[in-house]
């Protein structure tokens, strides 16, 4: 944490972010406006023209790699909001410049990917990495947690959830389904139990015709975990009408389920209810600030928290042992490298 004077706000963590699409000009705007003890001082991305229009209202510098934003004075910790691809380069460079990283899920896109981070974490003596599992910060999902351990209502049997897009984006594909938007899912039922999962079963449900027909959709997850915690997961990447993120947690002596999220009920034209979010930004936008906001609080105290490298990992050998199934048609057992030290307790 060297030069920590040196940045727009003088005093404050000095952010560099590597990616400006949707959800990195989102992270921008949060750090400007909402975030203390923050500001973003350099952007890169792959189309430099992105970057360019992303940093100049704030006057940011611009670097024409992820490398070398990384690398320079001006940047003591960075946040990585770039393809899913590019993430464990990212990454590994980060650590390696003893620099913290958020970086947004998946912490890679192969599980040998999310080892070499484990690796290098491990080597380096400290945790580095927080993972953008922002749902852990997200106040319905607390509660469910907190109803969870306090065992207010018994033990915790099976839990049900559906992650429904109003669409795809141009460039998904079948595995995305569950490596980039069901590996929430994937996290938060191991974050809600505890557990790390013994066995999956994904299934191809009846398809969806109005789907691209490159992509299969909706898909159905299934999961046990090693307290026999069962999850069943619906991700339906073309709903038709909004981003809808439903659970519920059945115990022993009652059920929970999140509320569905909304600022008023309507009563009008011969309807009553509410508005469904049009996506995640809107839906998850105060667990982004209470993410962000505690991984600088972190950072700030050279310390970590959120998401680790290791649950990246967990999340990314769920997503890929899931995927086998789904394409062999079998019940997978999960195999997973025995935990390093530094992930003990965390
Ligand atoms: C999107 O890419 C995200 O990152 C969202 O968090 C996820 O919920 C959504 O399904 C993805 O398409």
């Amino acid at each position: 944490m060297e030069n920590m004077n040196a940045g727009k706000r003088p005093g404050q963590l000095k952010i560099g972010l590597i990616g400006t699409g949707a959800i990195g000009r989102d992270h921008l705007r949060r750090i400007m406006d909402v975030i203390q003890g923050a500001t973003v001082t350099a952007v890169a991305d792959y189309n430099e023209a992105a970057a360019r229009g992303a940093a100049e209202p704030y006057g940011i510098e611009v670097f024409s790699s992820g490398e070398e934003l990384i690398r320079s004075e001006l940047v003591d910790a960075v946040i990585i909001a770039s393809s899913d691809d590019s993430h464990a380069r990212y990454t590994l460079e980060c650590i390696s410049q003893r620099k913290h990283v958020l970086c947004e899920k998946p912490l890679a896109t192969t599980v040998e990917d999310c080892i070499a981070i484990l690796r290098q974490e491990e080597l380096a003596g400290q945790r580095f990495v927080q993972v953008g599992f922002m749902r852990r910060y997200d106040r319905g999902y607390q509660h469910l947690k907190q109803i969870i351990d306090s065992g207010e209502l018994g033990e915790l049997l099976m839990i049900r959830s559906s992650h429904r897009n109003k669409t795809h984006a141009a460039n998904h594909t079948t595995d995305m389904t569950i490596k980039n938007s069901g590996i929430h899912e994937l996290d938060i039922v191991r974050w809600l139990t505890g557990q790390e999962y013994q066995e999956g079963l994904a299934l191809l449900t009846r398809q969806n015709q109005t789907t691209d027909p490159q992509i299969r959709d909706p898909q159905l997850i299934l999961t046990r975990s090693c307290n026999g915690v069962t999850s069943e997961v619906e991700v339906n990447m073309n709903s038709g009408y909004g981003y809808d993120i439903q659970c519920e947690i059945i115990c022993e002596k009652g059920t929970a389920r999140l509320a569905d999220p909304q600022e008023v009920v309507l009563r009008a034209d011969g309807f009553h209810g509410h508005k469904v979010h049009s996506d995640w930004s809107a839906r998850f936008v105060e667990a982004y600030d209470r993410e962000i906001q505690d991984w600088v609080d972190s950072v700030l105290k050279n310390q970590s928290s959120g998401a680790s490298a290791w649950d990246g990992y967990a999340a990314q050998v769920a997503a890929q042992t899931l995927i086998e199934s789904r394409d062999s048609g079998r019940l997978v057992p999960f195999a997973m490298i025995d935990q390093p030290e530094l992930y003990n307790n965390q």
